[in-house]
């Protein structure tokens, strides 16, 4: 038997005892990786005797590739053996960090920011009446804002002390009003919307100021349209919003797009509310007839009344809420309570 056919023999056998051996002592994925590389990779022990088969002598070659192929599968199985052993002790080990025992993780549920549920509150009773919402852009040009609303160049409220002004002169809308003269300027008559959404002013931010607030405003144009529809409209508005007990207050006022205009109080004591008796929350009035003009209506056929809001007032009334701060914080302590 020539030499190096009996040290083929030899390495086969080594080889079938070490390579068990070498694989269970692997203590992790990566020590068994080298261990694998080691005898079976591509230059591995095990491919290079493989090689070696061929230059051995005709007479060996049945009995030695045979044992070759045996080896093969011992160093395959002990591989695979060693590499599932790994694998469940691993699993185990995660196993062990979970205790069913542990409370499971609350969820926590998000609801409707306060503002929106009383935006939401507000716009249902309206729709109910059969008004519609419109909306517009909360960036403005003076013409929306204010000459469409019989708001003239020198009224203090286009001052740089009241209004936020862009750059290259548009605004940022002081009120929704802007929405409805949009509104006007694109449909006839009638027209019966409410225009929710954001509003800006140059204010000093304290507990009942903010310099962007919400407000709602709605707008009803038809022919013969009188002061007792509004009256009743909003008495209807202030009953189901508040309560069926609520009365209502039309106190004469002025505003330039109006007239007459008033504000409106309800009487607090309806809501439990001591103290004072009437608390303002409310602006309205008929349309004045020169904004029909500026929108190109005919104030001699059609007559309007038109009313505005506050949403945060309005949610600060309902809640009892006495910082309008409280709105944009954030907080969860105070907005997990709506
Ligand atoms: C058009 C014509 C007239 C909307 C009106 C008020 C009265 C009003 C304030 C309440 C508190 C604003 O949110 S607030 O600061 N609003 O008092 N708003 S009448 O009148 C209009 C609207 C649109 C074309």
């Amino acid at each position: 038997m020539p030499a190096a056919t009996t040290s083929l023999e030899e390495q086969l056998h080594a080889l079938k005892t070490q390579a068990p051996s070498d694989f269970s002592a692997a203590a992790d994925a990566d020590a068994l990786e080298a261990v694998r590389v080691k005898y079976l990779g591509r230059q591995g022990s095990l491919p290079e005797l493989m090689k070696l088969l061929g230059s051995a002598a005709a007479e060996d070659r049945g009995r030695l590739g045979k044992l070759a192929n045996e080896v093969k599968q011992v160093v395959q199985t002990s591989f695979d053996a060693q590499k599932q052993k790994l694998e469940s002790a691993k699993a185990e080990a995660a196993a062990g960090l979970f205790d069913a025992s542990l409370p499971g993780r609350r969820r926590k549920l998000g609801k409707l920011h306060p503002l929106t549920q009383t935006t939401e509150r507000i716009v249902t009773i309206f729709q109910n009446l059969g008004f519609t919402v419109a909306e517009g852009p909360e960036i403005e040009d003076e013409w929306h804002c204010f000459d469409a609303l019989n708001t003239p160049a020198d009224h203090p409220a286009r001052d740089l002390q009241d209004t936020l002004y862009l750059q290259d002169g548009r605004l940022l809308r002081t009120q929704t009003s802007t929405v409805q003269i949009r509104v006007m300027e694109t449909h006839k008559p009638p027209i019966r919307i409410i225009a929710p959404g954001r509003v800006f002013r140059r204010d000093e931010v304290d507990a009942t100021h903010s310099a962007c607030f919400h407000q709602i405003e709605g707008l009803y144009v038809a022919e013969n349209v009188s002061v007792a529809d509004l009256k009743g409209t909003l008495e209807h508005f202030f009953r189901e919003l508040l309560g069926p007990e609520t009365k209502t207050r039309f106190r004469p006022h002025f505003f330039p797009y109006t007239e007459p205009s008033f504000e409106i109080d309800f009487s607090a004591a309806a809501l439990g509310l001591k103290g004072k008796e009437w608390l303002e929350i409310a602006g309205c009035g008929m349309v004045d007839p020169a904004v029909f003009k500026s929108v190109g209506y005919d104030p001699e056929r059609y007559t309007g009344f038109a009313f505005g809001m506050g949403v945060e007032r309005i949610a600060m009334i309902l809640h009892g809420i006495d910082d309008i701060r409280l709105f944009y914080q954030n907080d969860s302590r105070f907005l997990q309570q709506f």
